[in-house]
C-alpha cells in the first residue's frame, strides 16, 4: 500500500473534508468553505486499524456445528473464521435452501440504518438490490427510526413529510423574515451536523445567529437548555418530557380566550377547526385547555404561557417543531397540534412564519432543493408486497403470523426465516435491547455485513466484514447539499474486508445471477454511470460538468439550487390553484379519515394524551436523544466520540438536585434501572437540565454483563437498554424511544469494564 500524499477529498454525513494517511494514521483537514465543520469528522482518526473493525469472514459455532434454525446462544456464542469461498459457499447455499422452501417473502433485508456516506457504496441500497435483482425480492421496512410517526401522519393532515424536509427553503426565512422563533424540540446544532448522504455546509448555526443579531426573539420549549445553541439568546421554558402538545393547547386557549386566532387563515386554508375548538374550549371532554391547565402538566407558569400566546400573534412567529418531539408515546400529538398553533397564527406561508418540522433535526432540511438529479443506485423490483413499519422488527420475529393495525390498515406479521443486515445496526437503534434479543433468536439464520464488530454483528450467525468508506472511491452528495464531493479512497482495507457491493457481487455469482446484480459493471464503471445523470442536467443548465475522471481527480463541484416557492407558500398565494394533498386540499386540523380509523390511540383532532405512565419506581424522565459527538453508534470509538464519556461510559447529565438526594456526585458510575433493563453510565452534573430529568445519548455500544444481584446491565451506556419497545400510536407505530421512566442509583461494586469487544472467536 503506498500512502497519498495530498489530501484527498471525502464526504461524509457529518460533512466534506480532506484526508491523507501519514506515518500509518489519518491526518484530517476540515473543509475551509464550510462555515461551522462538524467535529465528528475527527472520529475518522483511527477508524482505519482500531481492533473492532472485522477483518475476516466469521461464522457462529453453533450455526457451523448444528445448521440453520433458531438459537438462543446468538449473542453469546463464539465465532470461527472461514476464508472467503467458504463464507460465501455456506450463505449462497442457505440462501437457495430459504429462496427453495420459503421463497423471498421468508426475508427480512428490511436492513434500516444509516451505514455510509457516498451515493454508491451505501450498504442498504446493496442488500436491497442483491434481494432484488438475484432473490426476487424481500420483505421490506417502511419509514424511518426518525420519523415514522409523523411520515404516515403528514399526509393526513397538511401534505408528505418531504415537503418539509426537502422543499423548504427555512433557514433563510428565519435568518432574514422570523421575529419570534419558538422552537419545540430546539434547534440542536448537535443534530444539524448530520445529513443523509453529505452535508458539506453547516448553516444551522450561521442562520439562527443573524436572525438574533437582527433582534429576532428565541424560545425554546425543552427539558434540555442546549436544545438551543448559545447564539439564540433564547428564552428557556423547561418543559417536562413530552408535555408539548399541553403547552400548545394552553397557548391555542389563550389565542382565543382574547380573539387572537386568525379566523380568515383558519377559514380560508383549514378544514375542521370549529370541532377542534369545541375539544380545546372543553365543550366536548369537559376539560377546557387553558393556560392553568396546561401549566399543570408541562410546568410551564400560567403567565409565560399567557405572555408568549401574545407576543406570537403580535410577530411573525415560526414554530419549529423537531422530530424527538414525535419520537415517543403519541408522538404524532405535538406535530398535529404545533401545525395546528401556527394555522391558528395565521403566518402560515409567509417567509419565516408558520410552521418547520425536522428544522435543526437533520442539517440539509430548510436548504433550498437542487435543480439537478444526484447519482443514485437503482434497486430493482421488489416482488415481495409485505412489509412491516421499521420499528415493529421485534414484534415481527416475535410473533409471525399475529395482527397489528398501520394507518387504518389491518395487517399481519410475515414469518421470518432469514434475516439480513447491511449498513444499519439494530442492537443500538431498536428500543428494549433484551427483547430484540429474543427476537433475534428466533430465524434460521442472520447474516450482517459490517466494517465493525457491533452489537448486532454479536447476534450473528454469519458475519462478513466491509470497507469503510476511506477505503473505496465514491461520490458523496445528499439532497439539498449544495455540493457535490469526489471521495477518494485513502488506504487499502485491512485483513480481507471487501466493498458491501464485492460481498453481493460474489454471491450473485454463487446464486448464478451475478450479470442481474452487477449489469457487467465494475464499482468505478458504476460511479461513472451514476454520475453522468447529474453531469448531464449540468451540462444542459450549462454549468460546469466535469467529466467523471476530471471530477474524480478535482474538488467538490457546486449544484445549481432551485428558488420555486414551497409548498405552503404557494398553498397561501392560491390555495384553489395549489391545494395541499390532504383530503380537502386544505390543512386538516380535524380529519375525517383518521377520526373514521376509529383508533383509541390516535382521534380525529390534535389532542392531550400523556406520553409516559408514571411510575413511582422511576420518578426520573430519561431524554435517550442523539449524541452531539458522533453519528448514532458510528466510529463510538473514534477519538471526539471517546472524549465526551466519563470514566470511559456514556454520560448521563443530571440536575444537581436529583444528583444530591441520591448521593450521586460529577465523575461518579451510576446504575440506571427501567422495568425493561439496566445500564451504567458516568455522571455529569448541569443545571442545563430540568430537575426530574436525565439525558443519556444513543450510541455507546450495547455490551451486555452480568452484575451479581442486578442482573444484565449494559456496561458502556446504551439507553436502549431501558426503553420499551412500544409504537408512537397503533396509527403510525413509529418508533417512541425518545423518553423512559427510570432510577438512578450509585453503582454498586466494582463495575465491569466498558469497551468495543471484538467477536469472541472459538479456541
Ligand atoms: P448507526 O449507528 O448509524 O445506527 O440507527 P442506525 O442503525 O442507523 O448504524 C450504522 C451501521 O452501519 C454501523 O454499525 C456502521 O458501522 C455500519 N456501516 C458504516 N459504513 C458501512 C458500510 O460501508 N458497509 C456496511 N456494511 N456497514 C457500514 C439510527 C436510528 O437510531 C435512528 S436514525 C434514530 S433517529 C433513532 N433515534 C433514537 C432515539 O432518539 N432514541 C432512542 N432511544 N433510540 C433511537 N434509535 C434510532
Amino acid at each position: 500500500m503506498t500512502a497519498p500524499q495530498r489530501f484527498l477529498p471525502h464526504s461524509s454525513h457529518w460533512g466534506s473534508f480532506s484526508a491523507r494517511l501519514s506515518g500509518g494514521t489519518v491526518e484530517l483537514r476540515h473543509s475551509p468553505d464550510d462555515p461551522d465543520p462538524s467535529r465528528i469528522i475527527d472520529n475518522f482518526a483511527n477508524v482505519l486499524s482500531h481492533p473492532a473493525r472485522l477483518t475476516r469472514p466469521m461464522i457462529r459455532r453453533g450455526w457451523l456445528e448444528d445448521g440453520p434454525g433458531p438459537d438462543d446462544r446468538r449473542g453469546r456464542d463464539v465465532f470461527v473464521p472461514v476464508d472467503w469461498p467458504e463464507a460465501i459457499r455456506l450463505l449462497s447455499d442457505e440462501l437457495r435452501r430459504i429462496g427453495d422452501r420459503h421463497g423471498p417473502k421468508a426475508i427480512f433485508a428490511g436492513s434500516y440504518g444509516w451505514s455510509s456516506a457516498g451515493r454508491f457504496h451505501h450498504a442498504q441500497g446493496h442488500v436491497h438490490r442483491f434481494m432484488n435483482t438475484v432473490m426476487g425480492g424481500y420483505v421490506a421496512s417502511r419509514t424511518t427510526y426518525s420519523n415514522g410517526a409523523a411520515e404516515v401522519l403528514l399526509p393526513h393532515i397538511i401534505g408528505a413529510l418531504h415537503h418539509f424536509t426537502r422543499s423548504m427553503d427555512s433557514w433563510a426565512g428565519l435568518a432574514e423574515q422570523s421575529g419570534l422563533v419558538v422552537c419545540f424540540g430546539g434547534l440542536p446544532v448537535r443534530n444539524a451536523a448530520i445529513s443523509g448522504g453529505g452535508n458539506s455546509r453547516h448553516v444551522a448555526r450561521g442562520a439562527i445567529a443573524r436572525a438574533a443579531e437582527r433582534g429576532a426573539g428565541f424560545v425554546l420549549a425543552s427539558p434540555i437548555r442546549d436544545d438551543l445553541p448559545v447564539e439564540a439568546d433564547a428564552e428557556w421554558l423547561p418543559v417536562a418530557p413530552g408535555t408539548d402538545t399541553a403547552l400548545m393547547l394552553g397557548l391555542a386557549y389563550h389565542l382565543v380566550d382574547r380573539g387572537l386566532h386568525d379566523r380568515d387563515f383558519l377559514d380560508r386554508y383549514t378544514t375542521g377547526y370549529p370541532e377542534f375548538e369545541q375539544y380545546l374550549l372543553g365543550h366536548s371532554d369537559g376539560i377546557p385547555k387553558t393556560p392553568a391547565w396546561a401549566a399543570e402538566i408541562c410546568g410551564i407558569p400560567v403567565d409565560t404561557i399567557t405572555k408568549l400566546a401574545e407576543r406570537m400573534a403580535a410577530t411573525r412567529t415560526m414554530i419549529t417543531l423537531s422530530y424527538s418531539l414525535q419520537r415517543s408515546r403519541h408522538g404524532e400529538q405535538p406535530i398535529w397540534m404545533g401545525i395546528t398553533l401556527a394555522a391558528m397564527l395565521g403566518y402560515i406561508g409567509l417567509p419565516g412564519g408558520g410552521v418547520t418540522f425536522g428544522l435543526g433535526s437533520i442539517g440539509n432540511v430548510g436548504k433550498p432543493p437542487l435543480a439537478v438529479p444526484l447519482p443514485t443506485l437503482p434497486q430493482g423490483r421488489n416482488r415481495v408486497s409485505d412489509f412491516i413499519p421499521v420499528a415493529r422488527i421485534a414484534d415481527m420475529l416475535l410473533s409471525p403470523g399475529d395482527s397489528y393495525s398501520f394507518d387504518g390498515e389491518t395487517r399481519t406479521y410475515p414469518d421470518i426465516r432469514l434475516v439480513y443486515w447491511a449498513g444499519g445496526n439494530p442492537f443500538h437503534h431498536h428500543q428494549d435491547l433484551s427483547r430484540l434479543a429474543r427476537a433475534f433468536a428466533r430465524p434460521d439464520t442472520v447474516v450482517v455485513n459490517d466494517s465493525v464488530a457491533t452489537a448486532t454483528a454479536h447476534h450473528a450467525d454469519i458475519v462478513l466484514p466491509a470497507t469503510v468508506t476511506l477505503e473505496r472511491d465514491d461520490i458523496g452528495a445528499g439532497a439539498n447539499d449544495p455540493n457535490l464531493v469526489p471521495m477518494r479512497a485513502l488506504a487499502a482495507p485491512p485483513g480481507e474486508a471487501l466493498d458491501d457491493y464485492e460481498i453481493f457481487a460474489r454471491l450473485a455469482r454463487a446464486l448464478g445471477r451475478e450479470d442481474d446484480y452487477t449489469e457487467g459493471r465494475d464499482a468505478c464503471g458504476w460511479l461513472s454511470c451514476l454520475y453522468e445523470r447529474t453531469r448531464h442536467a449540468l451540462a444542459k443548465a450549462d454549468l460546469p460538468a466535469p467529466e467523471f475522471d476530471a471530477l474524480m481527480d478535482g474538488g467538490e463541484i457546486a449544484l445549481p439550487l432551485s428558488d420555486s416557492p414551497d409548498f405552503l407558500m404557494r398553498f397561501r398565494a392560491d390555495p384553489q390553484a395549489n391545494p395541499l394533498t390532504t383530503p380537502s386540499g386544505k390543512i386538516e386540523i380535524t380529519s375525517q379519515t383518521l377520526a373514521g380509523f376509529n383508533l383509541s390511540d390516535c382521534k380525529g383532532h390534535p389532542t392531550w394524551l400523556p406520553p409516559v405512565a408514571e411510575d413511582k419506581a422511576c420518578p426520573i424522565v430519561l431524554v435517550a436523544n442523539q449524541p452531539a459527538r458522533r453519528l448514532h453508534s458510528q466510529l463510538d470509538f473514534g477519538p471526539y466520540s471517546q472524549e465526551g464519556k466519563t470514566g470511559g461510559r456514556e454520560t448521563v447529565r443530571m440536575h444537581p438536585q436529583d444528583a444530591a438526594s441520591r448521593g450521586l456526585q460529577d465523575g461518579d458510575t451510576a446504575l440506571l434501572r427501567s422495568p425493561h433493563g439496566a445500564c451504567l453510565a458516568g455522571v455529569r452534573l448541569s443545571e442545563d437540565i430540568r430537575p426530574g430529568v436525565a439525558q443519556l445519548s444513543t450510541g455507546a455500544w450495547y455490551s451486555p454483563a452480568e452484575i451479581p444481584g442486578i442482573g444484565t446491565v449494559c456496561v458502556n451506556g446504551n439507553p436502549n437498554a431501558l426503553t420499551p419497545d412500544i409504537p408512537s400510536s397503533s396509527l403510525t407505530q413509529g418508533c417512541a424511544g425518545q423518553l423512559v421512566r427510570v432510577e438512578i442509583s450509585a453503582c454498586p461494586d466494582a463495575p465491569p469494564p466498558t469497551g468495543h469487544p471484538q467477536l469472541p472467536e472459538s479456541a
